[in-house]
């Protein structure tokens, strides 16, 4: 399917959407994902904690625990902060990754050429913590340096569940020093801005199947899951095409720098290989879907 904008007409934004994206750093899409989509992601996510709890294989995707597990856990999911790289290989999560509605959104923001690099599912189940102010571009040494993000609302992300909070405007921001989230059970990777002023954040509040798309310097963070329910969430991480990605050896110079390597950067470098822990995956390519 060709393009609007490649046939010169105009952009599938609304002025409402551009304007957001352009003094903001965001939108939200409502009601963009079905309930059978939705149901249909969180059956997925349980099932694959299931079949990695039960040590079979699913694929090269990764399970997170939660640092804070719930008390009243039962489920393997129960105990699950987040499941990494989905986009590529998943029989529910990739054909959303390639959704043509979405893929015409973020093709208006990033151009004719697009890959999808990342993805998560997060759980957030009850007793989870929040994830601290950060910029996403933090974790994509890239360049260019501008990514979109899809955060979809697989539950509905209310005030005491542990919503998404975002700083609007601060997507205009250049990244800014991160450091360790010092909390003990702070999850996988988060770290923390401290020097910024967060008064004019707002609490981003969305029904099931609303998506947020957001741009990678966006300041955001999420709160507490106070609730006795999991807020779930799906989310993706596109790019523009020849995005060159240097998170190797960003990362082998943490760690040197540190004096420990991690053992995925370890085995890579033993092998002599230097692979990017991401998965780069075409989507769109001159204004058309990637079949
Ligand atoms: O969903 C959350 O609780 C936090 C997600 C987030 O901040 C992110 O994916 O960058």
């Amino acid at each position: 399917m060709t393009s609007w904008y490649r046939l010169g007409f105009v952009s599938i934004l609304t002025a409402e959407q551009r304007d957001s994206w352009d003094r903001n750093g965001y939108f939200i899409l409502e009601r963009f994902a079905s309930p059978d989509t939705c149901a249909s992601m969180l059956t997925r996510a349980a099932e694959l904690c299931r079949l990695d709890a039960a040590g079979k294989s699913i694929g090269h995707s990764l399970v997170d625990p939660e640092r804070n597990p719930w008390a009243d856990a039962v489920n393997p999911e129960d105990r699950v902060s987040k499941i990494f790289v989905l986009h590529d290989w998943d029989p529910v999560f990739g054909p959303f990754a390639r959704d043509e509605r979405l893929l015409e959104v973020i093709s208006d923001l990033l151009g004719p050429d697009v890959d999808c690099f990342l993805s998560q599912f997060i759980f957030k189940n009850p007793s989870a913590i929040g994830q601290p102010w950060h910029q996403d571009s933090l974790y994509f040494p890239f360049e260019p340096d501008r990514q979109v993000g899809v955060w979809v609302a697989v539950t509905d992300a209310t005030p005491v569940n542990g919503p998404l909070s975002v700083l609007p405007g601060s997507h205009r921001e250049p990244l800014h020093e991160h450091v360790p989230d010092r909390r003990p059970d702070a999850n996988l990777g988060y770290t923390e801005i401290v020097d910024m002023d967060f008064v004019d954040a707002q609490m981003v509040l969305m029904n099931a199947g609303d998506v947020l798309v957001f741009d990678s310097h966006l300041m955001h963070c999420s709160t507490d899951n106070e609730s006795d329910g999991a807020r779930a969430a799906m989310v993706y991480h596109y790019a523009i095409a020849g995005t060159i990605d240097r998170t190797y050896q960003h990362l082998r110079e943490q760690s040197e720098a540190m004096g420990a390597m991690p053992d995925d950067i370890k085995e890579s470098a033993a092998a002599g290989v230097e692979e990017s822990p991401y998965h780069w995956m075409p989507v769109w390519r001159d204004g058309s879907a990637v079949p």
